[in-house]
């Protein structure tokens, strides 16, 4: 008899040693929703993701991706992780604003001149910061991808300064820090979901938009506008955010497969954004639209004309937020 026992403690003990990592991690299906089209960076990010939760899980998750806001905009989404009635969304951090003010520090104009400078920045401490904003809004930020730098693209004129903004019916994001750029730049601003663009667009309700070229090109836009210009006003992020409520309900180890794995999405997503966004360029080019820079002297200009909006943008964003900003970015390009 005793010598059973410990023969089948032996066993028991032998199997959790066994699979120790299954032990922590169950069946799970994870929906993420997102405004682009799949052929967007976001795509190879999001299959870049499933791979890796596919192995760190042994197949147990499911994950869902749905495009081009078939399960609502970033706004609504983000709203229905707070309620925890869905678990992701690849969301741009400008509409949500209305959940968390702070957010709008990215959407000051000329804020990030490049690539690395955004890395730098939202890989370390200030996107630290700005991330420990969220689960007080019951949302959880599992990792920082790249939407990029906008461009103004339109139906009347290329843009080359300041004057050509002018009446402008523009459409911008849901954010404070967006409508009053356009507006302190003379345009006609309107707020609207990313969704309703293209049909906008289409109709002539608006002139114009402002994304960047991988997203004119995926979301078709060049089938609606005749001029880009290459005004790189404000880089945007994604914000890969997860439904707090659920999130609280998944062991310390898959929530550590979640972070692990949009990190891993990240690397991808990036790279793919980066590269691709020659190619929609190209591509922009080639469906025969007029794709025109801007000199140094009437950027210099414009930049002067919304310098104004950090300003007034504080009482929103918060100063001490836009300083902490500055002071980061100071650091990095090492001034
Ligand atoms: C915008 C944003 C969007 C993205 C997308 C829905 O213009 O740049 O394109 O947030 O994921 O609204």
């Amino acid at each position: 008899m005793k010598a059973l026992i410990t023969t089948s403690m032996a066993a028991a003990l032998a199997l959790s040693v066994a699979i120790p990592a299954q032990a922590e991690i169950s069946k799970r299906t994870i929906r993420i929703a997102n405004g682009v089209a799949e052929d967007h960076p976001v795509g190879d990010g999001v299959e870049a993701m499933k791979a890796c939760v596919n192995e760190r899980t042994g197949g147990a998750w499911t994950i869902n991706a749905f495009w081009s806001s078939s399960l609502g905009d970033d706004l609504q989404s983000a709203q229905s992780l707070r309620s925890g009635t869905l678990e992701m969304v690849v969301s741009s951090t400008s509409p949500l604003v209305a959940i968390e003010p702070a957010l709008g520090v990215f959407d000051l104009p000329f804020l990030i001149s490049n690539e690395a400078e955004a890395d730098a920045l939202l890989d370390g401490e200030f996107g630290k910061f700005m991330s420990d904003k969220m689960p007080s809004h019951n949302l959880v930020n599992l990792s920082f991808w790249e939407n990029g730098f906008r461009n103004l693209s339109n139906s009347l004129r290329p843009v080359e300064d300041l004057e050509d903004f002018s009446g402008m019916r523009v459409r911008v994001m849901q954010n404070n820090i967006f409508l009053d750029t356009f507006k302190t730049l003379g345009a006609n601003a309107t707020p609207m979901a990313f969704g309703e663009v293209f049909t906008a667009l289409e109709t002539g309700a608006i002139d114009a938009q402002e994304n960047p070229y991988v997203t004119i090109d995926t979301s078709r836009f060049y089938e609606v506008q005749d001029y880009v210009s290459n005004t790189r006003h404000a880089y945007t992020p994604f914000m890969i955010l997860f439904s707090k409520p659920i999130f609280d309900t998944y062991s310390e180890e898959e929530q550590q497969i979640l972070y692990d794995c949009t990190a891993a999405g990240q690397t991808v997503q990036r790279e793919s954004g980066r590269s691709l966004s020659e190619q929609s360029l190209q591509r922009i080019k080639d469906a025969g639209l007029e794709v025109n820079d801007i000199s140094d002297e009437a950027m210099a200009e414009i930049r002067e004309a919304v310098a104004g909006v950090y300003e007034r943008g504080a009482d929103s964003i918060g100063a001490d937020v836009i300083e902490r900003v500055q002071a980061e970015l100071a650091t990095i390009r090492g001034q």
